[in-house]
């Protein structure tokens, strides 16, 4: 990957830029034995998969300042943990030339204090029971002798590039969608009533690692019977029974790009009439659905229509008696943004434009009956309409009957 790529993306961030405002970006932590994932803002603007890094963006009177600061190699350490990278493998990895060390970072901030205003960063929507996040506890030595400047979310200015997705970012989710949809293929052509649901996830686990996708963009949900109609089940660990029903809302991350497919099949091969039923309405609506895709479109539009037909298809086989029953059987989101984080940035509310990545995953849960049935494939908004990403996984009834039945006859 050329460094062009992160200075153009730095470009458009130094256009959004006011005269004392700067962006303050710090790479993840390291922790001890843990596996390291970068920060996907951090990594948005630089490429580099480095811990404790920071990027400083600093918008003056007449000049631009982008700076890297990275961790200084001590050679005893370095025998424990490796090699650190050094400035000028940093330099050609970002493109940014000037990288001094960490402890540097404070002397350097002090020169451009006096005049800024503003920083922005990577800190979230603060919350007063929680801890202060990283960024606002690393820069407190400015905010302290600085009381005015304010530290902002860079939500607002960032998202609205990385929703856009340039032609290698949609190669890398295309990647993290197909490993995720041969995995999910493997897991239908093995599962056997009787077999653990975490057994189901190591199969797809194991796809993943042998093509490259090192790490889960989120925690799968591998849900037996009633499991499904707990949202975010994430135990994986109980048996499936004969005759349930198992759905899967998995993602492979490859190269930081998350996929996220829900897919249920039955696992004894065939669906009852019952979950023929409710499985039939639930891809009816989603097929709906993503036929609305286009840019100018809202992800509320989606909703609110998700919502209607779901309602309405309930009323119809006399699941609820009345449209506003439906929050009882499906009470999320239809679609959230899509990329290197599974809820990625931009927000629930959003106009859609053309190179969005969203999903599509409207559902029914009904636990007194221990069913739970959601379909999402993930969809490219065009110039004109929509592009489904996850095309090729199976998911209308005939398709997934017979792989299973073909599966079960082995
Ligand atoms: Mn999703």
């Amino acid at each position: 990957m050329n460094s062009e790529i992160f200075s153009q993306r730095r470009d458009l961030l130094a256009q959004q830029l006011s005269v004392g405002e700067a962006v303050v970006l710090f790479a993840k932590r390291e922790a001890h034995l843990e596996k390291f994932t970068q920060e996907n803002n951090f990594l948005y603007l630089t490429g580099l998969a480095v811990p404790n890094a920071i990027f400083i963006m600093v918008k003056g009177e007449r000049s631009l300042v982008t700076q890297l600061f990275i961790q200084r190699g001590i050679p005893e350490e370095e025998v424990w943990t490796g090699k650190k990278m050094r400035p000028d493998e940093a330099t050609e990895i970002s493109g940014i030339t000037k990288v001094s060390y960490l402890d540097q970072f404070l002397g350097e901030l002090s020169l451009h204090a006096p005049k800024l205003q503003r920083i922005y960063s990577s800190i979230g929507t603060l919350k007063l029971d929680q801890p202060l996040p990283y960024a606002m506890f690393a820069l407190k030595p400015l905010t302290e002798r600085y009381p005015g400047i304010v530290i902002k979310d860079i939500h607002d200015l960032i998202a609205p590039l990385r929703k856009v997705k340039s032609d290698w970012e949609l190669m890398q989710l295309q990647r993290a969608i197909d490993i995720t949809g041969k995995g999910i293929m493997d897991i239908m052509e093995c599962a056997k009533a009787g077999m653990m649901e975490y057994e189901l996830e190591a199969t797809l686990f194991y796809r993943m690692q042998i093509s490259g996708a090192r790490t889960w963009g989120f925690a799968p949900i591998i849900a037996s019977g009633i499991n499904a109609a707990t949202l975010h089940y994430e135990q994986n660990n109980c048996r499936i029974e004969s005759g349930e029903l198992v759905l899967l809302d998995v993602g492979a991350s490859y190269m930081n790009y998350s996929a996220d497919v829900t897919r249920c099949f039955p696992v004894s091969g065939s669906f009852s009439e019952r979950q023929k039923q409710i499985y039939s309405l639930v891809l009816s609506v989603q097929k709906q659905i993503i036929e609305m895709i286009k840019p100018g479109i809202t992800l509320m539009d989606l909703q609110i229509k998700t919502r209607e037909l779901l309602a309405e298809g309930c009323l119809a086989i006399g699941l609820i008696n009345d449209l506003d029953e439906i929050t009882k059987y499906y009470m999320h989101g239809v679609s959230h943004f899509l990329g290197m984080d599974t809820h990625d940035v931009g927000g629930r509310e959003a106009t859609l434009e053309k190179g969005n990545v969203i999903t599509v995953e409207p559902g029914i849960y009904i636990p007194e009956e221990r069913l739970g049935v959601r379909i999402e494939d993930d969809v490219l908004v065009t110039e004109t309409g929509y592009c489904v990403l996850s095309q090729n996984i199976p998911k209308e009834i005939e398709e997934i009957e017979s792989i299973r039945k073909a599966a079960l006859s082995d």
